[in-house]
């Protein structure tokens, strides 16, 4: 039987081999792997423990913030602080940015999460996911503030998410391809269970909240309904429909066995560009499904290549199996 190949082993080799994870790197994606553990563990507990229901706050989306929600922000945060390889994080649960305290050393790295993504679902018990994205700090030799975050999705350095389903799973991308590590609770480790993840360029399955099929514009509307016409429309085959309203769990399945992911803009807020995130959501699922030869767009152009003007900037997203983003951003440029 093969050896198990740990987090930590995939990480030295992939940095002997492929040079693309300097020590600082490595520990900073192996502290948020331990994170995410932590987070498992309390995300399990559900009823038996008193993570479940919501806080008496908001956060800066102006969201009702979960137990869960606060209990995993600070558990990165606490995570990260210390080690000396970040100089500041920023958090869909978070106002402002969070500069790592002076009487800790500060590193080169950036570090931006969703902590716990999908809440909505965490008292359904349905899966939830933890979303991160590091970049590196601009060199220069002034203190961190939150222009340095303000970077284009293309400057990543690794990316990643950890579901919390029926296994806890944790997906990176350090710019080599993409890997799956399942966590093995009798060891207490995330273990390598697959590589070089490819993404099929066809699929016959798209997610997307059809209860806001008014509000769309005309090419999503289109889209969608060349779909449902199945194999007798234009696209002659039929498709099938999944939205789990968990973007760690609707990207995994993708990641997993094709499909195409779709929250665009629509006219209940029309000031908005979409509802998801940029920095902490859009920008690393987007990186990682191109690393699976998928592709990622606000339906007119690359995700990775928008420039933030702001740290909790909303975008539209597309991603998934290459060919049909590809044919949903036609639609619109065609449409303009
Ligand atoms: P809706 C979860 O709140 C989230 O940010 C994504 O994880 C998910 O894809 C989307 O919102 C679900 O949104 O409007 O369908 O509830």
């Amino acid at each position: 039987m093969a050896p198990k190949i740990s987090l930590t082993r995939y990480l030295v080799e992939e940095q002997r081999i492929g040079g693309c994870i300097p020590a600082q790197l490595r520990l900073l994606l192996e502290v948020v792997a331990r994170a995410c553990k932590s987070i498992s563990l309390a995300v399990n507990k559900g009823d038996l423990g008193d993570v479940m229901g919501t806080a008496d706050s908001e956060n800066v989306q102006g969201e009702i913030q979960k137990k869960l929600d606060i209990i995993a922000n600070e558990v990165l945060i606490e995570a990260n602080e210390w080690g000396g390889h970040l100089a500041g994080m920023a958090s869909e649960e978070m106002e402002g940015i969070y500069v790592v305290p002076n009487r800790y050393p500060q590193g080169e790295y950036l570090l931006m999460f969703d902590p716990l993504d999908g809440s909505s679902n965490i008292d359904v018990n349905v899966s939830i996911g933890t979303i991160f994205s590091v970049l590196r700090m601009p060199e220069d030799d002034r203190g961190v503030d939150e222009g340095d975050f303000l970077q284009p999705g293309n400057q990543q350095v690794a990316a990643g998410y950890c579901v919390y389903g029926p296994q806890t799973t944790l997906v990176l991308t350090v710019g080599d391809g993409v890997a799956m590590f399942t966590l093995d609770r009798e060891q207490g480790s995330f273990v390598l269970t697959r590589k070089h993840v490819k993404i099929p360029e066809d699929t016959k399955e798209f997610a997307i909240n059809m209860s806001n099929m008014r509000h769309w514009d005309a090419p999503i509307k289109r889209y969608v309904d060349e779909c449902l016409a199945g194999k007798d429309g234009p696209r002659g085959k039929d498709f099938n429909m999944r939205w789990i309203a968990s973007m760690v769990a609707d990207v995994h399945r993708i990641l997993t066995r094709g499909g195409v992911f779709l929250y665009p803009w629509d006219k209940r807020e029309p000031e908005k560009p979409g509802k998801l995130r940029l920095m902490y959501e859009a920008n690393p699922m987007g990186w990682i499904v191109e690393q699976a030869g998928g592709a990622a767009t606000n339906c007119r152009q690359r995700i990775l290549d928008i420039q933030p003007g702001k740290l909790h900037e909303r975008v539209s997203v597309v991603l998934g199996s290459k060919n049909e983003v590809d044919r949903i951003t036609r639609y619109h440029t065609e449409s303009q």
